[in-house]
C-alpha cells in the first residue's frame, strides 16, 4: 500500500482561506448565512470556515451539525429507519444554507444532508462545499466550492487528516 500527501497543512488553510472569501463573494456578504458540517469532518471544517468568516466580516455566523450516516439510501439498517430525516436545530427557513463536508464522492451522502434541510424549512439557497472531490458521482450533485479536486480509481482512497481529530492537518490518497 502507498500512501501519497496530496495536500499538506498549509494548502488546507490556504484553501479555507479560499473558499471562504468565495462564500463572502457570491452571498455577497453574510447576511442570513447558515453553514451545516456533515459529521465528522465537516463539522470541523464548518467551524473553521466560521472563523474566518468572523474575522474577515466581524460579525458571527450560525453553524450547525448534522449526521447523516443513518439515511443514506444505499446503507440499509435493520430498523426500516429510511424513511426517517436527520433533524438540524437551527432555523433554515428562508436562508442561505452552506453544506460542507470533507471528501464528496458518490453524492449520496449530500442528497440525504439536502432532505434533512429541506425537511427543517425552505430555504432561499443552498450551496455545497468540499475539501476534496474525488469524482466518481452517482447522483446529479456538483459542489459550489472545492479546496481541491483529486481524481481517483474507486480503488484507491482519500484519507482528511484534521488537527481537531486526528492530532495533524494532511490529506492522503491511499493507493491499494
Ligand atoms: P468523516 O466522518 O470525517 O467523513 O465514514 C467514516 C469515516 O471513514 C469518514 O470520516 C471518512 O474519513 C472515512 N472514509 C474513508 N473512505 C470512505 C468511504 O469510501 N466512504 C465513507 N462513508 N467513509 C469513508
Ligand atoms: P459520498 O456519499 O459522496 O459517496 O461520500 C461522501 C462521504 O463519504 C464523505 O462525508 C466522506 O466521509 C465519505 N467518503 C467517501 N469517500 C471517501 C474517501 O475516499 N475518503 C474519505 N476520507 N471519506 C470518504
Ligand atoms: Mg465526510
Amino acid at each position: 500500500n502507498e500512501e501519497i500527501e496530496v495536500i499538506n497543512e498549509v494548502a488546507i488553510k490556504r484553501a479555507l482561506t479560499r473558499i471562504t472569501y468565495e462564500i463572502i463573494e457570491k452571498n455577497k456578504g453574510i447576511k442570513d448565512l447558515v453553514l451545516v458540517g456533515i459529521k465528522t469532518r465537516g463539522v470541523y471544517l464548518a467551524q473553521r470556515i466560521a472563523e474566518r468568516i468572523e474575522q474577515l466580516e466581524g460579525e458571527t455566523v450560525d453553524v450547525t451539525e448534522l449526521d447523516i450516516s443513518n439515511y443514506r439510501d444505499d446503507q440499509k439498517t435493520d430498523h426500516h429507519s429510511s424513511n426517517l430525516t436527520p433533524t438540524i436545530v437551527t432555523m433554515v427557513e428562508g436562508k442561505k444554507v452552506v453544506i460542507i463536508d470533507d471528501v464528496l464522492y458518490t453524492g449520496r451522502t449530500i442528497r440525504a444532508a439536502l432532505d434533512a434541510v429541506i425537511d427543517n424549512g425552505r430555504p432561499k439557497k443552498i450551496y455545497l462545499a468540499v475539501l476534496i472531490d474525488r469524482g466518481h458521482r452517482e447522483l446529479p450533485i456538483r459542489a459550489d466550492f472545492v479546496g481541491k479536486n483529486i481524481p481517483t480509481s474507486k480503488e484507491e482512497s482519500i484519507q482528511v487528516s484534521l488537527t481537531e481529530v486526528d492530532g495533524k492537518d494532511t490529506v492522503t490518497i491511499l493507493k491499494p
